[in-house]
């Protein structure tokens, strides 16, 4: 019987209301099921909102160095359960070990990162235009966050909502994807052990139009921040936007790498290999494009096809594994719609394409490494999210059409460019129209200490990570204080 988890909520672990359990499977080998989860109601969301308004009294009122001290602790437990936590989320999200430490190790920044915060949260001191008086600003807490996270990054997205949001004094509820509930768990037992107050944190699992909904229209959670497709965060943006939440979005994203005719192709082709196939293609800085000058075009296709050919799906525990599984089976059939849609399009299948055969892999939502060459700018294959192991190569004659496909899309998160040239570097840092671009690197591989995010539809105008998601979390309050004795009437009595 396979073990049986809990929703914490109103500071102990309780069943969801529902009486309702989900299963949650290994998407390598879907016969083996990670656990029970709750598959919580809407009562269960409401009343952790209740439990919220408490933790959000108490933990508002902590000084934020002492909040700080908590991310700390977090984050040392982090450090010692590194591998034990990587272990259970490539079981049940599929990606490599690798890829699963490194997914810890960025919440690990993010602790520390947001320890040290608690002893920072700056505000402004500014001269006042009038005499004897002072003018400053500094941060107040908000109220209490709705934080839904995606599967792909288990540990690390979550963290980059949670932590910023709880050093800044907030309260928290955590709506992780249904397909990762197992270290979401892991994840508020750390926090519960780091000495975070009960009532500071909620974790109610389940499902997005349930859970994910009731928080969204929920009154009382001023806070919304949702990673997740393009689609869901429009109908998210809908609501917020007629009842004034503050909302974070993160969403799709067709990232492209750009190599030129002077590019070093070695480093270019381990960069589009990681970029494109690392995580399955499973992120939204994936590597979905390769926009390459035609005079490298055909040399390099080949050298990408021919090592895209031996890259080893497997399960991400063995460590022969170069490229897990799919997360599920409709992830799959979107990813064999799509190479449909290539075909039908008259772009050219070069490798992959299809689901493997054989024992090893047959349980397993797997899916070879595909690479489309002669693909058409504003084809669908070009312009659309697939969120998987498929790369469409695009060949170009010079930097401006380069510059110009990349940035022909509705997304814009994450670009990179790979050229000895640097004037040619240089216009690229300028004119690429993506939140992150990379020079001689992948599209992948953003750090915890610097903002993430994206333009156009990828996101709002808000960024995760750094400095500036704390802006986010936290409302400017501004403070004139006179010391005059006498009225003093800004704007009126200031030149006098
Ligand atoms: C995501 O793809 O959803 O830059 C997040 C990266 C990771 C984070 C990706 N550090 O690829």
């Amino acid at each position: 019987m396979a073990k049986k988890f809990l929703n914490y909520i109103g500071g102990e672990w309780v069943e969801p209301s529902t009486g309702k359990y989900f299963q949650n499977r290994n998407p390598a080998n879907w016969n083996q099921i990670v656990g029970l989860f709750p598959d919580s109601g809407v009562q269960d969301a409401r009343r952790a909102v209740r439990s919220a308004a408490r933790g959000f009294e108490v933990w508002s009122k902590t000084p934020a160095p002492l909040r700080g001290e908590v991310l700390k602790a977090a984050g040392d437990l982090l450090v010692k359960n590194k591998e034990k936590i990587a272990r259970v989320m490539t079981q049940e999200m599929g990606k490599v070990l690798d890829e699963t430490r490194g997914d810890v190790q960025e919440g690990i920044d993010t602790a520390y990162y947001a320890a040290i915060e608690g002893r920072r949260l700056f505000g402004h001191t500014v001269p006042s235009e009038l005499r004897d008086k002072w003018a400053m600003t500094y941060r107040r807490p908000i109220g209490i966050c709705g934080l839904i996270t995606p599967f792909n990054f288990p540990m690390a997205i979550p963290t980059w909502k949670m932590f910023p949001a709880l050093v800044c004094g907030n309260s928290v509820i955590f709506k992780p994807s249904h397909d990762v509930p197992r270290t979401a768990t892991m994840l508020v037992e750390i926090l519960l052990e780091a000495g975070l107050p009960q009532e500071a944190v909620q974790l109610v699992h389940g499902y997005g139009r349930v859970v994910g909904e009731a928080l969204v229209h929920h009154p009382s959670v001023p806070v919304i921040s949702f990673t997740g497709s393009t689609a869901t965060g429009s109908v998210i943006g809908e609501t917020c936007g007629r009842v004034h939440k503050r909302l974070s979005l993160e969403m799709g994203g067709k990232n492209a790498q750009i190599v030129m005719d002077d590019a070093d192709l070695d480093l270019a082709l381990e960069g589009v290999l990681w970029g494109a196939f690392g995580t399955a293609g499973q992120r939204c800085t994936a590597t979905s494009r390769l926009i390459v000058h035609k005079k490298v075009h055909n040399r390099f296709l080949r050298m990408v096809c021919d090592a895209a050919e031996k890259l080893r799906l497997g399960d991400g525990l063995e460590a022969s594994t170069d490229v897990g599984p799919l997360i599920h089976e409709d992830a799959r059939n979107k990813v064999k719609q799509y190479v449909r849609i290539g075909q039908e399009e008259g772009a050219s299948l070069e490798v992959g394409g299809k689901v493997p055969r054989g024992a090893r892999l047959g349980k397993g939502w797997f899916y070879r490494p595909t690479v489309f060459a002669g693909v058409k700018p504003r084809s669908r294959l070009e312009q659309e999210e697939i969120f998987g192991p498929v790369l469409s190569v695009i060949q170009v004659r010079s930097l401006d059409e380069a510059i110009k496909v990349n940035n022909d899309v509705v997304y814009g998160l994450s670009s990179s460019i790979y050229t000895r040239d640097v004037r040619g570097a240089f216009k690229a840092m300028t004119e690429l129209a993506t939140g992150i671009s990379y020079i001689n690197a992948p599209t992948i591989g953003a750090e915890a200490h610097l903002p993430f995010g994206g333009v156009k539809q990828t996101g709002n105008g808000h960024r995760e990570g750094g400095w500036e998601v704390y802006d986010f979390y936290t409302e400017t309050k501004v403070l004139y204080v006179d010391y005059s004795g006498r009225l003093q009437r800004a704007q009126i009595d200031t030149y006098e």
